[in-house]
């Protein structure tokens, strides 16, 4: 088996089953248990949103803030984990309901960018310097209600709100092109990483890819990686998958299409990802219809299905491969590629 790869995900990925159609169907667990689950199931890190750290952030002040995220921090210390990032859980909050950043209302952008500041402090006091965006609401259910190139505009300066409070701040965009918008802003990695460039460093603004969210936006996950891979910026993927064009389904890594699983995994060998030290995550999702002492297994599944397609990445045929390429046999190679995924 593979070692060197270190894995991650959120919280949220433990959950109660709860669908838009009906309530919770097992019990929550608690952070604190969560945080136990991490190395039993073979991870070392942990994905956060700002209140996932401290819960009622927007009652508190400031200090307050960064004192309970230190005490955060001693429980992670305690197990043996670390923090990768920290991102604004803007969408639950009423200011946030047309948007944060790109809200026509300049209070609620206002907000946000203070909002975006406390985050930051939990960073900090977590031991992380990447914050993710994933810009849930900055987009529109009607074109007409808002003016799409002022929105992009407010995006960078947000963006350079954070650069500028905190000279260490890194920022990963993570695209995804609708859900809970009908259309999202910032929909592929190409829309992430051009507003990147635009911003007052470029250097600290990168992207994270999730496959469900390219699957969505009808690309093929792999190539995703690679354009952001290419140019220094794949800062994080979450790894899951999607059947089809339908809800964001988060479900478990190569569950629908193992040769697309099997092709992220060989783009992330051949862009060197492992080395460099940044974190596999998974956003994966439990079936509702799991029970509660066993709602855990999608992630290590999850991990077990990457670690296995890292065996079948590294032990494909270069020759065979090769000789396929030289001879543009297509066919060959996709039946070689077959053959390997499923053992003959
Ligand atoms: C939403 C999603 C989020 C982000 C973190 O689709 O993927 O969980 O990963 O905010
Ligand atoms: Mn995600």
């Amino acid at each position: 088996m593979a070692a060197e790869y270190r894995f991650s995900f959120g919280p949220w990925n433990i959950h109660s089953g709860a669908d838009p159609f009906g309530p919770p169907v097992r019990p929550s667990v608690s952070f604190a248990e969560k945080l136990k689950l991490y190395k039993q199931l073979g991870f070392d890190g942990v994905q956060f949103h700002d209140d996932d750290a401290v819960p009622d952030m927007e009652e508190l002040a400031p200090a307050e803030i960064e004192r309970q995220a230190k005490e955060v921090k001693k429980m992670l210390d305690g197990e043996g984990l670390v923090a990768e990032f920290v991102a604004p859980r803007l969408w639950e909050d009423p200011r946030g309901i047309d948007g944060a950043f790109t809200s026509n209302d300049p209070q609620c952008r206002a907000w946000a960018v203070e909002r975006l500041k406390r985050c930051n402090d939990i960073a900090n006091a977590l031991g992380t310097r990447l914050h993710v965006l994933w810009l849930a609401r900055e987009g529109t259910y009607i074109r007409e209600a808002k003016n799409a190139i002022q929105a992009h505009q407010h995006l960078i300066d947000a963006i350079n709100a954070l650069l500028e409070y905190d000279p260490h701040a890194e920022v990963a965009i993570e695209p995804k092109p609708n859900e809970p918008m009908d259309h999202a802003y910032i929909p592929t990695i190409g829309h992430a990483l051009a507003l990147a460039e635009r911003t007052a460093d470029p250097g600290r603004v990168g992207g994270l890819i999730e496959t469900a969210h390219a699957l969505l936006a009808g690309l093929d996950p792999s190539d995703e990686m690679a354009f952001a891979l290419a140019l220094g910026k794949l800062w994080s993927v979450h790894l899951n998958d999607q059947n089809g064009l339908k809800f964001d389904q988060d479900k478990t890594f190569g569950s629908a299409n193992l040769r697309a699983a099997f092709n992220q995994v060989r783009v992330l060998e051949l862009g060197g990802y492992a080395g460099t030290g940044r974190f596999v995550g998974l956003d994966v999702k439990a079936m509702r219809t799991q029970k509660p002492e066993a709602a855990q297994k999608h992630l290590a599944n999850s991990r077990e299905i990457f670690l296995l397609l890292v065996e079948k990445v590294r032990t494909f045929p270069r020759d065979v491969e090769r000789q396929c390429i030289a001879d543009r046999d297509y066919e060959a190679l996709e039946l070689a590629v077959l053959k390997h995924l499923v053992g003959s």
